[in-house]
């Protein structure tokens, strides 16, 4: 009985050890912040060599923290590169992760390892709010006027405030959690990218109607004013105003904040700035000189700034790991008249870079990247080649969580490279224009193939040629050498790689 008694007191004394433990932990975790801005060039921020523009908010985030010049997104439109950065996975290995419609069924399987899902093993609190583009709903889609699931909360996600798919596609409304935001019962909302529904207005058939008027596509029906990809009626009440979705993300996100303030938390704020179309609110208008685009880079500013704000009001920058970066490069005239291009005023928002958005030339996929941590990440500058696609495995380490590599298998674990502590490289960063791409140290390889060379609807070079390239990015980082005929063995080297990878 007496040695019960003391195996019962030493099982009781480890417990609470152990739990204790786990609280000290929890207390010490930083809150992690990940600001994704969308279609934001490598050469768009003035920390990254825009002189046009400033953008002191991000800009503060880099000089008290760590700025990238090699850090790369896995692919060079949106919807692939979200599946990548969540899961760890090349969207690539993955059928149906091409840019989504937005009422595409859910693309990430529902119980898939997430950034999202380890976090909220680690003890976090995790919240999505802003631009999401990766699927709701089951097989045939989402059913707008119910509830809309499997969706964020399927993969590890305890809240989200979500911008479907894309500001310049159908339906365009928020969905909070499971639900339409302001959705009244007796106006459901229908969404086809079929046919036309409905007897609302089409950009096509009413350009009178138009306060932007569509370059290419979205000519579908029109919302506040503005061509759609996509056709839809009812939920008026529902219907967000361009204008205000900034104000409304930023809100949201630093509500989420303010609430979760008390517990580790981990908030990918996802915001629709730079995309198209780009409608900023009036007390960004005029403010570039550049017409919609730089305004709404100074908008995306200012959200960032609020960001910034809030953590410091409530005391949290100290324990907060902030990510800035970019789900693909930049693209100007995106299917909207804009002035994008006309009030350029020689920007160049990929900086030295060759191509652009959808591009497999680095434009397409190397992006600013920008972290701190006070006190935890280096302050300056790494020139590591990076990738997002191992954020997961990073956030894993940091929080000290075992995760299924099965599902992150092209995750690696770079926390010692995020925090500045190690300038390494990763050993190779693969990404997808078109073509996939491999770079290895010096050099990046691009697979040969059929697609367009250069889509005059963008202005933009796609990279895609029906030989292997080969360039030295060391000494031609715009990519303007083809080097695959004179050093084949670099090129075979790169290319036997890029066939393992695919095949593993
Ligand atoms: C393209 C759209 C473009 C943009 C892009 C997705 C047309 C003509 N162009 O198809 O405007 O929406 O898809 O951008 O419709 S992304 O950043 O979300 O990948
Ligand atoms: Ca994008």
């Amino acid at each position: 009985m007496k040695y019960l008694v003391i195996i019962f007191c030493l099982t009781f004394v480890c417990f609470s050890c152990d739990n204790n433990q786990k609280t000290e932990e929890i207390a010490t975790k930083p809150n992690i912040v990940l600001i994704y801005a969308d279609d934001l060039g490598y050469g768009d921020l003035s920390s990254y060599g825009m002189t046009n523009v400033a953008t002191p908010n991000i800009d503060q985030i880099a000089s008290e923290g760590l700025k990238f010049n090699n850090a790369h997104t896995s692919s060079a439109t949106c919807t692939p590169s979200r599946f990548s950065l969540l899961t760890g996975s090349y969207a690539w290995r993955k059928n149906g992760t091409g840019v989504a419609r937005g009422n595409a069924a859910m693309i990430i399987e529902p119980g898939r390892e997430t950034i999202a899902s380890v976090l909220k093993r680690a003890g976090y609190y995790t919240g999505v709010v802003g631009k999401w583009h990766l699927g709701l709903g089951p097989d045939g889609g989402p059913d707008w006027n119910g509830d809309i699931k499997p969706g964020p909360r399927e993969i590890g996600f305890d809240y989200s405030f979500l911008i479907p798919a894309t500001g310049d596609r159908v339906p365009c409304v928020f969905v909070e959690d499971y639900k339409v935001v302001g959705l009244e019962a007796d106006d459901p909302i229908e969404v086809s990218y079929d046919k036309p529904i409905g007897d609302e207005p089409t950009g096509k058939d009413h350009p009178e109607l138009l306060k932007m008027k569509h370059s290419h596509g979205h000519n579908n029906t029109i919302i506040n004013g503005i061509g759609r990809i996509g056709y839809m009626t009812g939920g008026h009440a529902a219907r967000w105003v361009d204008e205000d979705i900034a104000d409304v993300i930023t809100e949201k996100a630093k509500n989420f904040i303010q609430q979760r303030k008390d517990e580790p938390f981990f908030l990918y704020f996802s915001t629709h700035d730079i995309h198209v179309p780009r409608v900023p609110h009036s007390r960004f208008v005029g403010k570039s000189g550049m017409g919609p685009r730089g305004d709404a880079l100074v908008q995306l500013d200012w959200c960032t700034g609020e960001i910034i704000k809030v953590l410091d009001e409530l005391g949290l920058s100290d324990n907060t790991l902030i990510i800035f970066t970019s789900d693909n490069g930049p693209v100007l005239d995106d299917g909207y008249q804009d002035d994008a291009v006309t009030k350029a005023n020689g920007h160049k928002p990929a900086g030295v870079l060759r191509g652009g958005k959808y591009s497999a030339f680095d434009a397409g996929t190397r992006v600013p990247l920008i972290v701190k941590w006070p006190g935890k990440v280096a302050i300056g500058e790494s020139d590591a080649l990076t990738s997002q696609v191992d954020f997961l495995a990073s956030f894993a380490t940091l929080t000290e969580q075992r995760f299924n590599k099965a599902d992150a298998g092209d995750s690696r674990n770079q926390l010692d490279v995020l925090l500045g502590k190690s300038k390494i490289d990763r050993d190779h960063v693969v990404e997808k224009g078109h073509a996939l791409s491999i770079i290895k140290g010096d050099w990046k390889y691009i697979e040969p193939n059929n697609g367009w060379r250069y889509n005059k609807f963008v202005d933009i070079e796609l990279g895609n040629d029906t030989i292997p390239q080969l360039y030295n990015l060391k000494d031609d980082i715009s990519e303007q050498n083809n080097l695959a005929g004179s050093n084949p063995e670099k090129t075979n080297e790169l290319a036997t790689l890029l066939n393992e990878i695919k095949n593993n």
